[in-house]
Parts: C-alpha cells; sequence; structure tokens
C-alpha cells in the first residue's frame, strides 16, 4: 500500500497538510513568518493584530507546565503585536502559491476592527480574514465571545464591512445552551465561512507551590490555560460547531502534540489542526513530526486519504 495522502482543502485551496500554527505562536514578526512559510505546516496564520503595535504585558507573561506525564502552557501576552498595517504588509509578499495565510484580527474597540476590516478589503489580498472574538469588549464586560449581544454585533458589523468570507476564532464553551446560541448567531451569516475553536481556557491559575507563588506576572498570575488539559474541550468544541453549522468549516486548535491529537481533531470534524503549546516547546519541526505521526496511524487504519474519516465520529 502506497504512503497515506495527507493533502487537503480549505475552501477550495490546496494544502499539502491539514497542520498549521495557532495564532499568537511563531507568527509576530516578518522572521517568524518567513520559517513558518519554509515549514512543513501546510498553512499559517499571524498574530491577532490590534490598530497600533503593543509591547504586551510585562514577563514573565507565558509559562510551560509539566506535570506527571503532562505538557501545557499559562499565558497572558496582552496582545504583544507589530500593528495591523505590519502584517498586511506581510500579507502584500506572502507566497500565497506555498500555502494560505489567516490574518488574525483582534482589535480593542469595535471601530478599531472595523478600520483593520476595512484596510484588509481595501488590499484586495487573497489573505483569509479571521476575527478574535476573545478579544477585549467595553471595560467590566465579558468578551464578545461570551457576550451574546456584543458578539451579534461585532459580527454583524464586520460582516458589512469586509463583504467577502471570513472566520472566527472563539474560546470553548461549557454548556450546550452557549454551543446552540453562539452556532445560531454564526449561521445567520452567510459570509462566515469558518470557525477556529478553540482559543485558550480562560483565566487559569496555576501555582507554584515550593515559591507559594504565581507562575506568570500579569494580571495576578491568571492566564489562558494550553496543551494537555484543554484537548478534550477543544475536540467537544469542533464537534459541537461542526454538528451546529452545516456548510462552516471548522478549524481545531487545543492540545495536538501527537498524529493521534490530529487524527482526534479530524475526526471531530475539523478540516485543518492547529499547533500551539507543542509549536512554542518544540519549534516548526513539530509540523513534520505530526505529519509522519498521522499518515503512519492512517497507514494502520488502512485509510489512504483525510477525507476517508473527517468528521465520521461515531457515537455509542
Ligand atoms: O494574551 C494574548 O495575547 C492572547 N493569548 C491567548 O491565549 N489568546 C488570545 O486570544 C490572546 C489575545 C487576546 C487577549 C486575550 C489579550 C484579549
Amino acid at each position: 500500500m502506497s504512503a497515506p495522502d495527507l493533502s487537503t482543502e480549505f475552501l477550495s485551496l490546496p494544502l499539502a497538510n491539514p497542520l498549521m500554527n495557532a495564532s499568537g505562536v511563531w507568527c509576530t514578526r516578518v522572521a517568524e513568518l518567513e520559517a513558518l512559510l519554509d515549514s512543513a505546516a501546510g498553512a499559517m496564520v499571524t498574530k491577532s493584530c490590534t490598530l497600533t503595535r503593543r509591547d504586551g504585558n510585562p514577563e514573565p507573561r507565558y509559562r510551560t507546565l509539566t506535570g506527571p506525564g503532562l505538557a501545557g502552557s499559562l499565558n497572558s501576552m496582552g496582545l504583544p503585536n507589530e500593528g495591523h498595517g505590519y502584517y498586511l504588509d506581510y500579507a502584500a509578499q506572502h507566497d500565497y502559491e506555498q500555502k494560505p495565510l489567516f490574518f488574525s484580527v483582534s482589535g480593542l474597540t469595535l471601530d478599531d476592527n472595523l478600520t483593520i476590516v476595512a484596510a484588509a478589503r481595501d488590499a484586495v489580498l487573497p489573505v483569509q480574514l479571521e476575527l478574535n472574538l476573545s478579544c477585549p469588549n467595553v471595560p467590566g464586560k465579558a468578551q464578545p465571545a461570551y457576550d451574546f449581544a456584543a458578539m451579534d454585533e461585532l459580527v454583524t458589523e464586520v460582516a458589512s464591512a469586509y463583504r467577502r468570507p471570513f472566520g472566527v476564532k472563539l474560546p470553548p464553551y461549557f454548556d450546550f445552551a452557549h454551543f446552540d446560541a453562539a452556532a445560531e448567531i454564526l449561521n445567520r451569516h452567510d459570509h462566515l465561512a469558518w470557525v477556529t475553536c478553540i482559543n485558550s481556557v480562560g483565566n487559569a491559575l496555576v501555582i507554584d507551590t515550593a515559591n507559594e507563588s504565581t507562575v506568570i506576572r500579569p494580571k495576578d498570575g491568571f492566564g489562558g490555560l494550553g496543551g494537555d488539559y484543554v484537548l478534550p474541550i477543544a475536540l467537544a468544541n469542533v464537534n459541537a460547531f461542526h454538528r451546529r453549522c452545516p456548510g462552516k468549516v471548522i478549524i481545531g486548535c487545543g492540545g495536538v502534540r501527537s498524529g493521534e491529537h490530529v487524527f482526534q481533531h479530524l475526526l471531530a470534524g475539523a478540516t485543518l489542526v492547529q499547533v500551539g503549546t507543542a509549536l512554542y516547546e518544540e519549534g516548526l519541526g513539530v509540523f513534520s513530526r505530526l505529519n509522519r505521526e498521522l499518515a503512519r496511524l492512517m497507514e494502520s487504519k488502512g485509510y489512504s486519504r483525510i477525507a476517508d474519516f473527517q468528521g465520521a465520529l461515531r457515537t455509542l
């Protein structure tokens, strides 16, 4: 039997394989984006941008978590980025023949988001715009993704400003009523072509017992959790939105550090699969390893292409 074919399609665009970085990891500077382009990733995304550049929060703001057989991360980066123009400049010179490019947007206000979206639209590039719905909202209110009225307004305004297919990045939800409410809003927008699940699990607290202290400086130690801790939460959200949003593409993100994890995301309904914590920890070589492991697992199961099992999760 010949080696499995890992190639796939995203909105009719051909990709060599379903892997890409998670936004925030290896994508803040052009040197990192160029290295991603040269890597074995099938696609790539830029760091969520604001209107103008930001330093982000004071360090330490990212912590690797180790435990008995567990690998994870906690972060409160605070949106360090070079400003939207920097990433649109990169997008203007990106080689789209090599792999698709996603442009992640996380403005500090609705107006900032609309300004960035208008700039992306007017640049007329084949870039894939993704709105981070965990972007800041009015201080004292929940992030837009956890405030369905704010989410509805933001998605509606961005859709009418952009007038082309776009996607959203969602944080995890933990209640079927919330899956239903979010999906209902997303399904009202035909231009909303894909949904990326999940962002980090928000506001976790990790404690260093020996030092009796927090492990990151910002927000009194509270930060977004990633890695092994979040895989089942990510799979649940991928599958929940795959079931509720027929006709929309799902991008899976969360807890991927082996080919088996990639396989599980694809089985749950993801079309592309992102790598965050494992990319941060292992570097760009993670993509060739995950592709090799995925191919080996597919071969052992007798699958010759991703379409043989994508979205085919069985229930009992
Ligand atoms: O701290 C970040 O820049 C960050 N970290 C994440 O794990 N996910 C994110 O979406 C972001 C950027 C957005 C925000 C959490 C700072 C509002």
